[in-house]
């Protein structure tokens, strides 16, 4: 693993790390600014496997990542540490454009403990301390509960904590968000990522991007995999259902759009199912990365043709909508005509009704 030079435009890509329920997903969301990631409240792990989704915001193509969140109870296993830093390095590998940041989630209100110091200090054996005092940004949710007036501004407030928050403020190198991911104010949720992206091209503009480096350690790799080999790895199979896959796609083309859509999202579940069986395969080692890159390019010509799906099904929901209220409202004036008719013969039949009495 190395920082890299080769973070060509403006595209960035993001992990979120942090303990369960301190608002990772909901943050995910906010950024992307669509629900993609299952965000509710539970002080256990909602989001059960690292889950990447991607979106567009002023013509840079946002990555988020999200982890499963980390309980008090692993921070004080020891073998949990280990299973906390594979699922770093499995993000390292699903992502292998890189991160500008990793963001780490803590939640404002609550109390701050050496549990939340313990995630930095895995992180640090996982990415080394210097790499990691350069990429990480601490991110406060729940700032709908920040008061002004109580506390005057975030910038004052962070600058005269103490004790467990002020480590982690200076660990991410006073890199200090808060975002509140509960307000539905387009102004105020663009003005977030905003700020947040802001602070990224502050620590790298253009610059180093932190990426799984792919001839990390040849030696080493190759003892690992032979220790970790996967009786149930066969690349033979994988290819299969890869091949099975990109068919798959080819032919969803000629389905109407309904069912175009429904056949999309099964076959973005299968692909996400390869992927989960890739990266427990590959635990990290690059070893299966091409296969990884190719997986992760169906996936994003699965999201986008089921975001123009989902825009053609929209627009045809709307015009069949329009069509109805166009039927209805002819229905009306049908009605209206006769109802005009009747009272014109009506009105005739008592005019010839006076005439004859007159
Ligand atoms: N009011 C408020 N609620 C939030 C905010 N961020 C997250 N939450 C809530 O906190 C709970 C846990 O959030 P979630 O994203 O699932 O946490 P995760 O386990 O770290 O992914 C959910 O009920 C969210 O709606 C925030 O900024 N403001
Ligand atoms: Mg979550």
């Amino acid at each position: 693993m190395a920082k890299t030079t080769a973070n060509k435009g403006k595209d960035i890509g993001l992990l979120l790390i942090g303990k369960a329920g301190s608002g990772k997903s909901a943050t995910g969301n906010s950024i992307l600014k669509k629900r993609v990631f299952e965000s509710k409240a539970a002080m256990t792990r909602v989001t059960k496997c690292l889950q990447m989704e991607r979106s567009t915001y002023k013509g840079r193509v946002l990555t988020v990542i999200d982890c499963p969140g980390i309980d008090d109870e692993d921070l004080e296993d020891e073998s949990a540490h280990l299973l906390v830093k594979d699922e770093m390095k499995k993000a390292l590998a699903l992502n292998p454009q890189g991160y500008q940041a990793f963001l780490l989630v803590v939640r404002f209100g609550v109390r701050f403990t050496k549990e939340d110091l313990e995630i930095v200090q895995i992180l640090k054996s996982t990415f080394g301390n210097k790499s990691l005092k350069q990429y990480l940004i601490l991110l406060v949710t729940h700032g709908d509960n920040f008061d002004t007036k109580v506390n005057g501004s975030f910038k004052d407030w962070c600058a005269s904590q103490t004790g467990v928050f002020k480590s982690l403020v200076d660990e991410c190198g006073k890199r200090v968000v808060l975002i509140d991911n509960s307000t539905q104010d387009p102004a105020k949720i663009d003005r977030q990522i905003d700020q947040l992206l802001s602070t990224v091209d502050g620590m790298n503009g253009s610059g180093p991007c932190y990426r799984l480096e792919n001839n990390e350690n040849p030696k080493k790799k190759k003892e690992d995999l032979a220790a970790d080999s996967n009786p149930s790895l066969n690349i033979k199979e994988t290819n299969e259902e890869f091949t099975l896959i990109i068919q798959k796609l080819g032919h969803i083309g000629l389905e109407n759009p309904k069912n175009r859509l429904q056949a999309l999202e099964e076959l973005g579940q299968r692909t996400a199912r390869l992927m989960t069986r890739l990266l427990e395969q590959d635990k990290g080692s690059c070893e299966l990365q091409e296969y990884i890159r190719n997986v992760q390019n169906i996936q994003t010509a699965i999201q986008v043709q089921v975001s123009v799906t989902q825009e053609v099904v929209f627009s045809e929901e709307m015009r069949r909508q329009q069509q109805a209220e166009i039927e209805s409202l002819r229905e009306d004036l049908k009605c209206l005509k006769e109802q005009h008719e009747v009272s014109k013969r009506e009105t005739a039949r008592r005019l010839n009704e006076i005439k004859h009495k007159i």
